[in-house]
């Protein structure tokens, strides 16, 4: 009876492991043979109750089987092991033939290039750029260059205020960030600021209420006009190339004086006339002039010892010539499939 019972035991378990198609599954027939209360275990339990010739007989078989099935499991558990491993491998396997997704690159706005091209040739001439807040006292953007109360400049129509006795402000130009420097900085003064700054007007193809200027600014003892006409000809030179003409014109700022407008030979025809330049042959570029001694007296500058000179530029403008670009609202909606032409 005894013996069958065995022998069934024996058969179904090594069936059952056998049949085990995952650790799991394997160690649950372990558990349900050999574990504390397996079948196995159980039939060792009623031992007790055989005769004394059938005991050691009995109990011989039920470890043999016990050791068989022991070998089985462990068995089976390499086996299982390796075809999970196996499993795995397969299914993280990178499949290096599989073509690359296209990464799409990014570029520098046109705007960007432009000013990141004008500070390197700055930079090449010895200027550093010098940086400020877009949020200005009016003290800063009008008194201290020299535009007092009642300029047409400072009117509620032209400016943004923040404050009703306007006294704080959006820049009208990056001129106040040259005057911090003055304030704040030893002689001599080499810089050029290149920056955002805010006009109340419509928008159009020429006209925006926020745009983009870059300002230069040199003071050093004994500087001259014919060193304002010599940096900007060499700046104008090594931005479009040294065969370009140049002429300069008498102009009026208050923040310098005398004061000029620097026009340069039209980069598109030569002179000849063009829709670029409509058909001047030439291309009004900036403005500039010698620092009013006014603004270097409220600075603190001496100015029996010291003189500078000082220019500006809309970038967006020299944006819109390089890259023959007809409308300045172009350059500010950011629309990728005109960006991306630059
Ligand atoms: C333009 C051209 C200009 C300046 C900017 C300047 C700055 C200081 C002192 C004196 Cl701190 N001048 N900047 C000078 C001349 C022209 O920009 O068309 N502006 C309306």
């Amino acid at each position: 009876m005894m013996e069958e019972k065995l022998r069934q035991l024996r058969e179904a378990s090594l069936q059952a492991i056998r049949d085990a198609g995952a650790l799991d599954a394997l160690d649950a027939v372990r558990v349900k043979y050999l574990g504390k209360k397996g079948e196995l275990t159980a039939v060792l339990k009623q031992m007790g109750g055989l005769s004394a010739e059938e005991r050691p007989k009995m109990g011989q078989l039920a470890n043999a089987i016990r050791e068989e099935l022991t070998a089985a499991l462990e068995d089976g558990k390499r086996r299982l092991s390796e075809k999970a491993l196996e499993m795995r491998l397969a299914a993280e396997r990178e499949d290096v033939t599989i073509p690359g997704k296209p990464v799409t690159l990014g570029r520098p706005h046109p705007l960007n290039r432009v000013i990141s091209e004008f500070s390197e040739i700055a930079i090449g001439m010895g200027f550093t750029i010098a940086e400020g807040p877009e949020v200005e006292l009016s003290s800063y953007n009008f008194d201290k260059l020299n535009t007092p109360d009642g300029h047409p400049a400072r009117d509620r129509q032209d400016t943004f205020y923040f404050t009703d006795d306007d006294s704080v402000l959006l820049r009208t130009q990056t001129s106040p960030v040259q005057i911090h420097v003055m304030e704040n900085y030893p002689l001599p003064i080499r810089i050029i600021a290149p920056g955002r700054v805010y006009r109340k007007d419509e928008v159009d193809a020429t006209h925006s209420p926020m745009f983009h200027q870059i300002e230069g600014l040199v003071i050093d003892e004994g500087i001259t006009f014919g060193d304002l006409k010599g940096t900007l000809n060499e700046l104008v030179h090594r931005l479009y190339g040294s065969d370009l003409k140049t002429r300069f014109r008498p102009h009026h700022f208050p923040f310098t004086e005398p004061s000029c407008e620097m026009d340069v030979e039209c980069f598109k025809c030569h002179g000849a006339g063009c829709p670029v330049c409509k058909g001047e042959g030439w291309v009004e570029l900036l403005g500039g002039g010698m620092v009013h001694p006014k603004v270097l007296e409220g600075c603190g500058i001496d100015t029996e010892k010291y003189s500078g000179f000082a220019f500006g530029f809309g970038s967006d403008r020299l944006a819109m010539f390089r890259f023959n670009i007809s409308d300045l609202r172009l350059l500010f909606e950011n629309d990728v499939r005109f960006l991306e032409q630059f």
